[in-house]
């Protein structure tokens, strides 16, 4: 079956880059610093650069990501993602749909979609989504209309739904990795813990630390 090739590292610490959230780093360092601490998977947003913008820091960011072997995911943009030969898209409600989304990108690269419910869930695991993300687990300031918090409760709601790698996403800390992970999340999508820590490096680290590192090669 066609999948994508990167499909297995679908686990574990997902760094959200988004230059809005991070005005005081360089988010090349950043991608950088993250996987020497061990993050294999990043997604790039940019909501607000004109199309050159926000293909030239994806590109950037792309060959960043390519030589230190890490998954590298861009935001809403399908035509971003291909042009800079990304691993994948991640797309929200109101992006693309899934099924126009993978006519565009076709059946090798990853596509994960942001879900708040378990009908959304439901209907992203039957679209052929290759992982979600379900948030927002608690209440976040890093997306400014965000839809009310599910916590670790609903977490293990929709955990029997899907078959598919599950990241928890807003407001996740290293206080509450712990419990994520024991409410079925694969792995967690994180900003604020980590962009705004004052030891970027430490926290990277500890939040890897709560995941068993890749035993296969992530791109096989
Ligand atoms: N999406 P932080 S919550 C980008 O619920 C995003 O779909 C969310 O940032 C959703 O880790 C969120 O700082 C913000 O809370 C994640």
């Amino acid at each position: 079956m066609c999948q994508p090739a990167s499909r297995s590292s679908l686990s574990g610490v997902y760094l959200l880059l988004d230059e809005q959230w991070a005005p005081r780093w360089n988010l090349s360092s950043v991608l950088e610093l993250a996987a020497g601490c061990g993050i294999r998977l990043f997604q790039y947003r940019n909501k607000i650069g004109s199309p050159r913008e926000v293909f030239a820091k994806a590109r950037e960011l792309r060959n960043v990501a390519a030589r230190t072997d890490a998954v590298f995911i861009v935001n809403d943009r399908c035509d971003v993602a291909l042009a800079v030969e990304a691993d994948g898209v991640h797309l929200g409600q109101d992006d693309l749909d899934l099924e126009l989304a993978r006519r565009i990108m076709g059946c090798r690269k990853i596509i994960g979609v942001s879900t708040h419910r378990p009908e959304e869930v439901t209907q992203a695991t039957r679209g052929g989504a290759d992982y979600i993300g379900y948030g927002p687990l608690f209440p976040t300031t890093t997306k400014a209309a965000h839809e009310a918090p599910v916590g670790c409760a609903g977490l293990r709601e929709i955990r029997s739904l899907t078959p598919l790698p599950v990241f928890a996403i807003g407001g996740v800390t290293l206080d509450c990795v712990e419990a994520v992970v024991a409410s079925g999340a694969n792995g967690v999508a994180v900003a604020s813990a980590v962009l705004d820590a004052s030891s970027i490096e430490e926290t990277m680290r500890d939040f890897v630390s709560y995941f068993p590192a890749p035993s296969s090669p992530l791109h096989e």
